[in-house]
């Protein structure tokens, strides 16, 4: 049976390597002793049902963790169910009642180190990137072996669209990156060309009709080229040069995204050397299979620059093209050349000192999916012994995530310390906390020891790095990569703690600690007064006309956003109401001017457009709560009335919210299919309609939103999973599996201290 595991885990490795005794690691196990037939076959009848409804529910609902969880962890919560049948129906009673099972239930999936597990996939484009790279380092049979393989083939069949193909995310339709990179995974993990009972027939049908893989994203290309089925002639040029270029240009890689940077620097490098794994039979007949012409015949300076229509969000501009076919024709001949090739060696050594620097610093989990693998191979080709390369090994099993629906890799290695903290200030809202002490307490030890104590070592400016120590990351300790927002939500919930009694919750953070996550705060700034994620921008939006990746918007530099900004201030006021003076003009002009900005990007409709969860309804909690935090309210600001309005007119007629993912996708505000309603959008948009003082205004709509959250909880105190609300690039999306937890708890929690009580 499979176990999620904390820690070491079982089969701890000599290559793996933690700085605070892997405080937040969990990693699935299988145990062929463990057990018992009728909870095997409990196991299976979760499976079955999650494939019997595959095509109407595509979220899987955690369902092997939270079994295990039920039968460790009792609940210490026992009351019956309430429901409400209208709003004059809601009592505080009935209220303290659901947020008590929903805490109760909540607490039970905690781990013992204090945060909160659970599921981070939802993209599809992740696991065939390990599986190629495992295949052509030949560790692949030894890394999966056939339990792991089992599970990631029954991921991929529940997640085939019924066209045949893959999405990008398991909510989209098909793709030629998700169904090309699916299929080439299967036909890695053993698959025949004819097997599958027809699947792989009908994928490679949608792959031919749809113009075959020469039409996969730029993405795909280069991996498709490193495991021989593609050629490197057929990529746009990533030059690992560019590391080399004076810092001022603004299009040096230093100053792009971490995200972006980190990705391309790896890529650069298999670019550089033009790697190819080994030509294997499988790779031979892939040649046959992918494309609607003999492999011989392609034409790959063609190739370069198609893109299926179904994957194209961001399609190059005209500049872009001509750029590369400039960097193509005329720079890259020169650089495979003597005496340019000089340059190369000394460009892919930069290259490859970066790489280290970045699995060094993270303890080879690295900042994201894409980068850890792309990293892992890199060490591998450039020394096949390597210590770096054993050193990542342990570390897949970060990424990979079991549920009912099989074997996924995840967007991060978990949602650690966000969960963590959401969670603290979803139970503290309800001030029912006290009754939870235990788990606020482990909560609070989770915080204080993923905390980054150090900045990273060396001169950061060589490494492009900004400061880390005081800062949190969004998992664990050990990634190490400070986020702005993830800074301010732990701030937030540490200075919540801070004011319960410490023998319940544990002793407060130390003021300089609290010091040096201000200082992190007001250091990621931004002149226009707006926040990105990790760093400051450091280039110009323009640049995003050299974005390369057609399936994602908005990648090249850390554009400041809604949440973060928001995000920033809220931990600030708080911060200002316990500590008064500390950096008071520096805390106060930067409150002020991060309200501007959020007052300058409210669209015109009165919403916030969320870049990180889906979407105007993440967007404009966000919004509103930093504005309020700000000292704005409903009566001194039209902004806040907009916002109001904006929010009453999408309530739909049960009185919840339920907004797509497609609202990220289009700009548009759209509903789900069918008009349901989701607890987590109905949870966002609950709270900011108290935050914007609907309350005084006319409760009504509130009462209405409060009572699809009531008798929405299921039996045991759990939220049903509905539809994905996490989101990235404007164009992906990735599972946020507390969610349906931590927002019905809070906005329930909100309501019962500043609506019902007030009421009262
Ligand atoms: C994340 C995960 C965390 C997330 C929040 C902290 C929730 C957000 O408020 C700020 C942005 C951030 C840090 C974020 C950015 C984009 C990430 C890293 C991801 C959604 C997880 C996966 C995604 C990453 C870019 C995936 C790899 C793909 C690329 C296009 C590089």
């Amino acid at each position: 049976m499979w176990k999620l595991k904390f820690g070491e885990g079982s089969n701890s490795s000599p290559w793996l390597r933690s700085a605070n005794g892997h405080v937040g690691r969990q990693i699935w196990e299988f145990d062929p002793s463990l057990g018992s037939p009728d909870e095997l076959a409990e196991i299976e009848k979760l499976r079955e049902e999650f494939r019997d409804h595959r095509f109407e529910r595509k979220h899987s609902s955690d369902l092997l963790m939270r079994l295990q969880f039920a039968k460790e962890n009792r609940s210490t919560v026992n009351l019956p169910q309430v429901k409400v049948d209208d709003v004059e129906d809601i009592t505080e009673d009935k209220v303290v009642n659901t947020l008590r099972r929903g805490i109760g239930f909540h607490s039970t999936l905690q781990a013992d180190d204090g945060q909160w597990p659970g599921d981070y996939g939802g993209s599809l484009f992740l696991l065939p990137g390990l599986v190629i790279a495992l295949s052509v380092t030949g560790a692949l049979n030894t890394a999966f072996p056939e339990e792991h393989k089992r599970e990631a083939l029954r991921y991929l069949y529940n997640h085939q669209n019924e066209d045949g193909g893959w999405g990008l995310h398991i909510e989209g339709p098909s793709t030629m990156l998700g169904s090309v990179m699916n299929y080439v995974m299967l036909r890695l993990l053993g698959e025949e060309a004819e097997g599958g009972d027809g699947s792989m027939e009908k994928c490679r049908e949608w792959i031919l009709s749809h113009g075959g893989a020469t039409a996969i994203t730029s993405w795909g290309k280069m991996w498709l080229s490193v495991l021989g089925v593609f050629e490197w002639s057929g990529n746009n040029p990533m030059l690992p040069e560019m590391w080399l270029l004076p810092y001022i240009l603004p299009f040096h890689p230093g100053r792009m995204w971490n995200h972006c940077r980190m990705v391309y620097l790896p890529m650069s490098y298999l670019y550089g050397k033009r790697f190819v794994g080994p030509i294997t039979p499988t790779v031979l007949s892939l040649r046959k299979e992918l494309y609607t012409v003999p492999y011989s015949e392609i034409d790959w300076d063609r190739a370069r620059n198609e893109c299926a229509k179904e994957d194209l969000y961001y399609p190059h501009p005209l500049v872009q093209d001509m750029l590369w076919a400039t960097l193509d024709k005329v720079v890259e001949p020169v650089l495979m050349r003597w005496p340019g090739n000089k340059l190369r060696a000394k460009a892919l050594r930069t290259v490859m000192e970066h790489i280290h620097y970045e699995d060094e610093n993270t303890n080879y989990i690295c900042l994201g999916p894409v980068n850890k693998v792309l990293n892992m191979l890199c060490c591998w080709v450039e020394d096949q012994n390597s210590e770096a390369f054993k050193m990542h090994l342990p570390r897949i099993y970060d990424y990979l995530w079991i549920a009912e629906d099989g074997m996924k890799m995840m967007g991060y290695h978990g949602s650690q310390l966000w969960d963590t903290a959401f969670a603290l200030q979803a139970i503290i809202s309800t001030k029912l906390g006290e009754e939870f002490g235990p788990t606020l307490r482990k909560a609070h030890t989770y915080l204080k020891q993923s905390q980054l104590l150090h900045d990273c070592p060396g001169n950061l400016e060589f490494w492009y790095r900004h400061i880390s120590k005081g800062a949190w990351p969004f998992s664990t300790g050990d990634q190490g990569w400070p986020v702005s927002d993830c800074t301010s939500e732990g701030l937030k919930a540490v200075l919540l703690l801070s004011k319960l009694p410490s023998e319940i919750v544990g002793e407060p953070l130390d003021a300089k600690r609290l010091y040096d996550a201000v200082n992190v705060i007001l250091s990621l700034q931004n002149a226009n007064g707006g926040y990105g994620t990790y760093e400051l921008a450091r280039s110009y939006n323009w640049l995003e006309l050299i974005n390369p990746a057609e399936t994602f918007g908005n990648i090249i530099i850390d554009y400041p956003c809604v949440e973060c900004t928001s995000a920033a201030i809220q931990g600030l006021t708080e911060f200002t109401r316990s500590h008064p003076v500390h950096r008071r003009e520096e805390v106060e002009s930067c409150i002020e001017k991060g309200a501007k900005f959020i007052e300058n990007i409210q669209e015109a409709d009165g919403s916030w457009y969320g870049s990180w969860g889906v979407c105007y309804t993440y967007g404009t909690w966000f919004g509103v709560k930093g504005l309020v935090a700000a000292g704005r309210s409903s009566n001194g600001s039209s902004t806040i009335r907009k916002a109001r309005d904006f929010l009453l007119s999408k309530q739909l007629p049960c009185g919840g919210w339920g907004e797509s993912y497609l609202s990220c996708q289009n700009k548009v505000y759209t509903n789900l299919k069918g008009n349901k309603s989701h607890v987590v959008n109905t949870a966002w948009a609950l709270m900011a309609l108290i935050e914007a003082g609907q309350a005084e205004r006319d409760p009504t709509p509130l009462h209405r939103a409060a009572k699809v959250l009531i008798n929405s909880q299921c039996e045991n105190g759990d939220f049903p999973q509905q539809e994905i609300m996490g989101i990235y690039n404007g164009n992906c999306t990735c599972s946020y599996a507390a969610y349906r937890n931590i927002f019905p708890i809070w906005a329930l929690g909100e309501y019962y201290c500043h609506v019902l009580r007030n009421q009262s």
